[in-house]
């Protein structure tokens, strides 16, 4: 039995995601719940009819980036071809039993993969894009002012585009928070992959505003 009422109800059409174009923008700060959301927002895109090939990765520094990268991504300024979904996938750590701890205070030090640079598919347009990070509060305001910014630059980004930009950044006041959005949680429950969420939202905008226009 359910003992939560929290979480979207599911969408009120069948979604199809098969002539759908979705670019996911993830930062690398934090990098091991950043992967477990990647992979699960991948893997629910492809459920959803979304071909691997039009699925496209770039990685980012920081969530304080995302902004600026999903508007170049939008906009195809940016033209360099990189790493498909099946690419980074190989370069991330989907699993393991050890979770050390998320806070580091070098980024690429969790890099995986070395930054591949997007876009799989340059001069095509995206339907959506998903802006995966994981802000995690420390000792000082960093973590405030960066949610805050970033959240209203990503609704900037979208209205100002018009293209749904999906927000995937966790704000978690501790670890634990974050591993369990992640389905990484360390205790009975291992929690809910939001990633999964993000890709069906991101399925049902790119649905509605192909409508829209
Ligand atoms: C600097 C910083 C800190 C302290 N914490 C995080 C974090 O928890 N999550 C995250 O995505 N990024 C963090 N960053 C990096 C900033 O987002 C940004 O990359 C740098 O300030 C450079 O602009």
């Amino acid at each position: 039995m359910s003992t939560t009422i929290k979480g979207p109800a599911p969408a009120p059409t069948q979604l199809d995601g098969s002539g759908l174009r979705v670019a996911i923008v993830h930062s690398r700060w934090n990098k091991t719940v950043i992967d477990a959301l990647v992979a699960g927002t991948v893997s629910t895109l492809k459920a959803q009819g979304v071909k691997e090939s039009n699925i496209a990765v770039q990685s980012v520094p920081g969530s304080f980036e995302l902004p600026l990268a999903c508007s170049k991504v939008i906009s195809g300024s940016h033209v360099q071809a990189g790493a498909t979904a099946t690419d980074l996938l190989g370069g991330l750590n989907l699993g393991g039993s050890s979770t050390p701890s998320l806070m580091s205070p070098h980024p690429t030090s969790r890099t995986a993969t070395p930054a591949p640079m997007v876009a799989a598919m340059p001069h095509q347009p995206f339907d959506a894009v998903i802006a995966i990070g994981v802000l995690i509060k420390g000792a000082t305001m960093h973590f405030e002012y960066i949610s805050e910014t970033v959240s209203h630059a990503l609704m900037r980004v979208q209205l100002d585009t018009g293209v749904p930009v999906i927000f995937g950044v966790l704000t978690a006041l501790t670890d634990d928070q974050a591993l369990e959005r992640a389905g990484l949680g360390r205790g009975e429950s291992k929690g809910h992959n939001h990633g999964e969420d993000w890709a069906l939202a991101a399925v049902e905008m790119a649905s509605h505003t192909r409508r829209w226009s």
